[in-house]
């Protein structure tokens, strides 16, 4: 059914708060495919992703960004925390992630750099935990003291029917403008990126805590070839000793990498995908601005 530019409303979406708290699982569940890398771990999202959905006669434009880092200002840090900042600016509607019941110091870090004059949504995620479901009124009525949000939404962004009703919340706040990308489209990073991203989801997800935050992809090669599409990575880490848990013994580790990030790039991009990982040991690579910026951090 089309459209007419007139009637289409369109409008950009910030999703911001701490790290973990549950932000690009919400952006995937709205966007409904898997663009944004999520794990338990912090540090999982390192990049402003910008994830679309368009629904009737609305496009809602998602930007995703990294949780603020309140620990080490190294450079990685640094940028990350660059990258919220720009997001949160330049929007239509900020949507504030928090845990439900839950607020502390990070947390008011992130609220702190609110502009005012952006509508803020409070979503109190994962609902599906809070066990003492009558102390939620009192803390959602602390919140309105901290902040004007415009609207309290306690959700799971792993309920299907949270997420649904969530666009009929935020529907409004977007304004009548033609639809900037396509109504299929679901994001604007390109396929070499989304690779990177499925190796690095892969590699937080399968390697200990004991792996630090300080590793990343790099795409060496993309090709496409008919119904194939071959891409070499490298894995680039801090340590000689880093490198061996990321291989594993015998190279397991690696391989299992590989495979379950070629078996979601394949299903994001509906062909066969041949998949290389490599393993390079850059020391530093985070306190360095330079390498930061040459690995794709803003
Ligand atoms: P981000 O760092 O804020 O982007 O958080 P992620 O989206 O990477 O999620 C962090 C962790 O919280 C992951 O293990 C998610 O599976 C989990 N998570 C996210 N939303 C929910 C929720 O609504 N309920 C529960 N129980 N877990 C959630
Ligand atoms: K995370
Ligand atoms: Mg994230």
């Amino acid at each position: 059914e089309v459209v007419p530019p007139e009637a289409q409303h369109c409008g950009f979406i910030a999703i911001v708060g701490k790290p973990n708290v549950g932000k690009s699982t919400l952006m995937n569940a709205l966007v409904g495919q898997k663009v944004s890398i999520t794990s338990r771990k912090a540090q999982t999202t390192r990049h402003r992703i910008t994830g679309m959905r368009t629904v009737n006669a609305t496009q809602f434009v998602f930007v995703d960004t990294p949780g603020f880092q309140t620990r080490h200002g190294n450079a990685l840090n640094k940028s990350l925390n660059k990258t919220v900042v720009g997001a949160v600016n330049d929007v239509d509607l900020i949507v504030f992630v928090v845990e439900a019941g839950h607020f502390n110091l990070a947390d008011a870090k992130v609220l702190s750099l609110l502009p005012a004059n952006v509508p803020a949504i409070l979503v109190a995620n994962k609902f599906d935990l809070v066990h003492r479901r009558g102390e939620l009124a009192p803390w959602l009525r602390s919140m309105q003291e901290r902040h004007a949000f415009a609207e309290y939404v306690p959700m799971s962004a792993k309920n299907p029917r949270d997420v649904s009703r969530f666009f009929g919340i935020c529907e409004k706040y977007l304004p009548q403008q033609p639809w900037m990308f396509d109504a299929e489209a679901l994001t604007d990073r390109s396929e070499r990126f989304m690779a990177a991203e499925m190796v690095r989801e892969k590699l937080f997800r399968l390697t200990g805590d004991e792996l630090p935050y300080t590793s990343t992809v790099v795409i060496d090669k993309f090709e496409e070839d008919g119904n194939l599409k071959r891409v070499a990575a490298t894995i680039v880490v801090e340590r000689d000793g880093h490198k061996g848990m990321v291989i594993g013994d015998r190279g397991e580790k690696l391989k299992r990498i590989g495979t379950e990030a070629r078996i979601e790039l394949e299903k994001l991009w509906g062909c066969k995908v041949f998949l290389e990982l490599w393993v390079k040991v850059r020391s530093g690579w985070a306190d360095d601005e330079a390498r930061v910026r040459s690995f794709g951090y803003e």
